[in-house]
């Protein structure tokens, strides 16, 4: 069957259910910005021009919204608490309804299991049911919940799932067998899928897809509005909840702020200003999302405090026209030095509080700062009450720009195809006869480049034609290296470069070459002239470095703008 674009989103409000708080804000979520995605519609319709869409079976269980996980999220929506998680469910609902495909939504586990076929009460059904749907995306607490209720259906069709995965997860950490071999203890389980099944809310991981969220884009009329309201020295806080505020040497840059700029904040308080808020600033409290965004369209500035990490509200602040100030974190937050991130499944090391905005959007929206430098961060705001900005969304969390994504995904991405779990790499070592290389060297000698035209190259997506290999530093990790040359990391092209003909081609001296597994692999230990090809596909990772190793990695172009699609992607 073929999908058709949908223009009318009474029925996915409905489909979304009520009787939570969380539920009640992703609908109104939805119906704020219906006209938003009506015109994104239109535009994409265009850009595809009737290309054929399959229309696929859709089951989008919101496990962390279920009682059966504890739903600590719901509660506290009116509190302060955390929306991010919520605004991108929402923004995934409307982009798979508008799309046209047909969608389940739960929220519970009864639901879960009847739309499963699963009987109530045959928890560990041991039988494979047969599953009515093509795509399932869920969260870390569903997917816990399908394993538990699906029996042994749940391997066979693990390759359908999505995985909504905010922080994103590593493929040393997916792995079991060697997640326990190597320590990489998470509180979230190993669960052996292709890294790409899961998604994230930025796009920091390449070794997994990048889902993301929308933010409002404004039209000319506010725009104007913007212009001529602007406060030049109006800065709102970034941290809805008290405990946000309590941060060491909060006391001396607030001060210098408040030298130059009145202070707001939309703070949760029950009867009286929280003891953390200072006197000087002006709170809110908590404000509905419409009207914090307002409260944004006034602002200049948008200063956070380190905490909550990678949300969406900077996003919103520079699309309303404000600058969003941070602080650098130095030494980097991880997984390995930082309460928050410890038991979560990647070592990604966060130079911000967020880094998207540091490094894909930067200056004059977005400013990186040391906050404890009183110097550094009072020259930071005198330049940001100088310095004129336009509200800016960049393409990839417009409406359009979220729709594109998440066609091309449903339209390309099969982890199903051959076999789930993937066959092991078949390495081209030293039993494999070798194949001629599918590569040729740039004149520069720099790195490698596809050879064969579009036609005779292998079907899989992104296309190879995006593709260059080329080799890391030694300490450096693929995503960093891909990134140097203005390229993203692409595992999917792993594959291709894991032979021994490679490395030759890229003319590197190996006295050896081993076939292992490793996250880092393939790879060469450069003084001891050690070549290393991977055993394992599912440990393909942009993500890992080490000091021993320089690393092959397989890059891809990519749009300005839509760094998840490659420039011949749609
Ligand atoms: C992030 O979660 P948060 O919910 O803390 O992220 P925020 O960036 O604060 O913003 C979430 C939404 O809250 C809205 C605002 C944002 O869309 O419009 N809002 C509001 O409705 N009223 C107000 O007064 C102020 C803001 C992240 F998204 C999660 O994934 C992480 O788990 C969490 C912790 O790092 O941070």
């Amino acid at each position: 069957v073929q999908a058709v674009f949908r223009s009318n989103l009474s029925y996915l409000l409905e489909l979304i259910g009520s009787g939570k708080e969380s539920l009640i804000f992703m609908k109104k979520r939805v119906r704020h910005l219906a006209s938003q995605w009506l015109l994104a519609t239109r535009s994409l319709a265009q850009k595809l021009k009737g290309r054929r869409r399959d229309q696929k079976q859709i089951l989008i269980h919101i496990g962390f919204l279920t009682e059966e996980s504890g739903d600590v999220f719901s509660p506290r929506v009116l509190k302060g608490g955390p929306l991010g998680e919520m605004v991108q469910w929402a923004d995934i609902l409307a982009a798979l309804f508008i799309l046209g495909h047909s969608l389940k939504v739960t929220v519970s586990l009864k639901e879960l299991q009847s739309n499963l076929g699963v009987p109530p009460g045959r928890g560990n059904c041991p039988l494979t049911v047969p599953l009515p749907f093509d795509l399932i995306y869920t969260d870390y607490h569903g997917l816990q919940q399908m394993k538990q209720h699906m029996g042994l259906s749940f391997k066979k069709y693990r390759c359908r799932v999505r995985v909504i995965d905010t922080f994103g997860t590593e493929p040393a950490y997916n792995l079991e067998e060697y997640a326990t071999l190597h320590g990489y203890r998470t509180n979230w389980g190993y669960w052996n899928l292709n890294p790409k099944q899961f998604m994230t809310m930025f796009p920091h991981t390449p070794d997994n897809s990048f889902m993301g969220f929308v933010s409002e884009e404004l039209n000319e009329t506010e725009r104007q509005f913007i212009k001529s309201n602007k406060a030049s020295n109006m800065a709102v806080v970034y941290g809805k909840e008290a405990s946000i505020w309590k941060v060491s040497g909060k006391e001396k840059f607030l001060a210098i702020l408040n030298k130059y700029m009145e202070i707001h904040g939309t703070v949760y308080y029950e009867t009286q200003r929280p003891p953390e808020v200072p006197a000087f600033v002006k709170n809110h409290g908590l404000l509905p999302q419409h009207e914090f965004q307002q409260l944004l369209r006034k602002a200049k500035l948008f200063i956070g405090f380190g905490f909550p990490y990678e949300g969406p509200a900077p996003l919103e602040a520079i699309a309303n026209g404000c600058v969003f100030l941070q602080s650098r974190f130095n030494p980097p937050h991880s997984s390995l030095n930082h309460e928050f991130f410890r038991g979560k499944p990647t070592s990604r090391e966060v130079s911000s509080q967020h880094p998207y905005a540091e490094d894909f959007i930067g200056k004059p929206y977005v400013w990186t700062v040391d906050y404890n430098n009183s110097e550094e961060f009072e020259a930071a705001v005198k330049t940001i009450m100088r310095t004129k900005v336009d509200p800016y969304v960049p393409y990839e969390y417009t409406c359009e720009g979220m729709l594109e994504r998440i066609h091309a995904y449903i339209q390309h991405q099969d982890f199903c195809a051959g076999a789930s779990p993937p066959l092991p790499a078949k390495p081209n070592g030293h039993a494999m006869p070798s194949s001629p290389s599918p590569f040729t060297l740039s004149p520069n000698a720099t790195h490698l480049v596809w050879l064969y035209n579009a036609s005779s190259a292998p079907h899989v997506w992104p296309p190879v034609s995006s593709m260059q290999v080329w080799v890391s530093e030694a300490g450096r990790a693929c995503t960093q290296t891909c990134q140097e040359h203005g390229l993203v990391c692409e595992p999917t092209f792993f594959e291709f470069l894991n032979k021994k003909d490679v490395f030759l081609q890229l003319r590197i001296a190996c006295d050896s070459m081993e076939s292992e597994m490793s996250h880092l692999y393939p790879a060469l230990a450069e003084n001891v002239q050690e070549c290393y090809l991977q055993k394992e596909p599912l440990l393909y990772s942009c993500a890992g470095y080490s000091t021993k190793y320089r690393r092959l990695c397989p890059c891809r172009d990519y749009q300005k703008g839509q760094v998840a699609l490659c420039r011949d992607c749609l």
